[in-house]
């Protein structure tokens, strides 16, 4: 099958999904290859905390109705040491934003069902991906479909296929810098029938170790705790993490999580990575092909979000006004924001988890932050306004070095698609 296309895209996570969805409302085509079946990519559980632009934008894009509906919005967090629960009131302290609670599978089906309602191309299953020519003005993308060989011609290629993708490795070695940093520490995550223990989320630090108390719906909660990386789920008998979240999560007045069974547990390494730059010829990264974040911030979902909402615009200017200048700055655009996350999300991880090694010295630091934190109103703005997401990129006008101007995701509801008398995702046969 020979196939012919504006964008394609590698990879039907949230990047990849949702910049399908964008470029559809901008008139463009674009054909998404996914190597896992839509059914796992339906099921597999990951994020749950949608920045208030997150949310925005789903819903002002005609995907978020359900998101509104079943999402839960949450107006404060709670950080708990030393026995005490104190509350960050995020909606007062960043002028009425929140976050929302939704699942990630759930946006994914969302967004699935709206690209296949438009007659989205999607193709899920695909097998041995590879990608040509992407310092040329017609990359080919090749791969194949129930055994057969396939391919498609294309202008722009998103490498949204995540943090064990291929589309990274398409870069010449020598034009890619990798910044990594290891947590020597994981999280241990397990899925629980029961009602929600708090109204809010609880991050909890103490001398055992990081936990949290997150949710996924009424009857279904979300709890992790700080584990050895190299640990086996296997070596942890619900009796043994229950007892790991009493002991953690215990407060001066007696509280404690909700119990229920058990019905997932899995271990999470922990690293922030960023890679620099994210554009190479016609190859373009977005999402976690492009960065990694350790999930204490909550971030890697919603910086997705914010790389696509770029690259959409850029696109879109491309091919419906002529500019290629939102293009060339896409790389240095979207990693100013994807650093300030990457900051926020190590400071979070360095202020909640004892790392092996730490001096009791290391330990009074960590609580003096936190002490700092909930009773300043600056400190504790500083982290409000990093939690429900900082704006979406800018992108600094290229002559004078000036800011520029707000790009796209908050102008969505005004960029009027124009299809060029072609209907949008109508792969074009060569
Ligand atoms: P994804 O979601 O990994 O999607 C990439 C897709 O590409 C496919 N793929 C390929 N397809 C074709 N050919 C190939 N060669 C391919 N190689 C891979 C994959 O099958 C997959 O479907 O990347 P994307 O779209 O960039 O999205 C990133 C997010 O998934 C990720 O950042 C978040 O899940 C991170 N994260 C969180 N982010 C938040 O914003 N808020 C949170 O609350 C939050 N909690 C979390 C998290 C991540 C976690 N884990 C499991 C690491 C909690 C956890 C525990
Ligand atoms: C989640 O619900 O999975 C979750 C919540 C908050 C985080 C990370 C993950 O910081």
């Amino acid at each position: 099958m020979k196939l012919r296309c504006e964008v394609a895209i590698i990879g039907a996570g949230p990047a990849g999904l949702l910049l399908s969805h964008l470029l559809h409302l901008r008139g463009i085509g674009s054909i998404v290859l996914e190597s896992r079946s839509r059914e796992e990519v339906e099921r597999t559980v990951r994020a749950g905390v949608l920045e208030q632009g997150t949310v925005d934008l789903l819903v002002r894009t005609g995907v978020g109705e359900r998101l509104l509906r079943e999402g839960s919005v949450h107006r404060g967090i709670c950080l708990r040491f030393d026995g005490e629960t104190h509350r960050i009131d995020l909606s007062q302290l960043t002028g009425g934003k929140a976050v929302t609670l939704y699942p990630q599978h759930e946006v994914l089906k969302d967004l699935i069902r709206a690209r296949l309602s438009m007659d989205g191309q999607m193709l899920f299953g695909v097998e041995d991906v590879s990608i040509g020519a992407v310092e040329t003005l017609r990359p080919r993308i090749r791969f194949r479909l129930g055994g057969w060989p396939c391919s498609i011609d294309c202008d722009f290629v998103a490498g949204c296929d995540g943090s064990q993708g291929i589309t990274r490795g398409h870069f010449p070695r020598n034009a890619l810098s990798i910044h990594e940093h290891l947590y020597p520490v994981g999280w241990f995550g397990v899925l629980v029938e029961a009602p929600p223990s708090s109204e809010e989320l609880i991050y909890a630090s103490h001398e055992r170790g990081f936990a949290l108390v997150s949710t996924r719906s009424p009857t279904l909660q979300r709890l992790y705790f700080q584990c050895d990386p190299n640990d086996n789920v296997a070596n942890w008998p619900d009796e043994r993490i229950w007892n790991e979240f009493r002991l953690r999560l215990a407060t001066r007045d007696g509280w404690a999580p909700k119990e229920g069974p058990i019905t997932n547990k899995v271990i999470v390494g922990m690293r922030s990575v960023v890679t620099e730059p994210m554009q190479y010829g016609r190859l373009f990264l977005a999402g976690d092909s492009g960065h990694v974040l350790p999930p204490t911030g909550a971030k890697g979902l919603n910086l997705a979000v914010a790389d696509v909402c770029v690259l959409a615009d850029a696109i879109g200017e491309f091919y419906n006004n002529g500019r290629s200048d939102m293009l060339d700055a896409y790389s240095e655009t979207v990693l100013r924001r994807i650093w300030k996350a990457t900051r926020f999300s190590w400071w979070m991880t360095s202020m909640l988890h004892c790392f092996p090694g730490d001096k009791p010295f290391h330990r009074r630091m960590q609580l003096a932050e936190l002490e700092y934190v909930t009773q300043s109103l600056s400190a504790s703005a500083s982290l409000a306004e990093n939690y429900v997401g900082l704006p979406m990129p800018t992108r600094r006008a290229a002559a004078t070095g000036d800011p520029g101007t707000v790009s796209s995701a908050s102008d969505e509801a005004r960029n009027r698609p124009s299809y060029g008398g072609r209907k949008p995702d109508e792969p074009m046969l060569p």
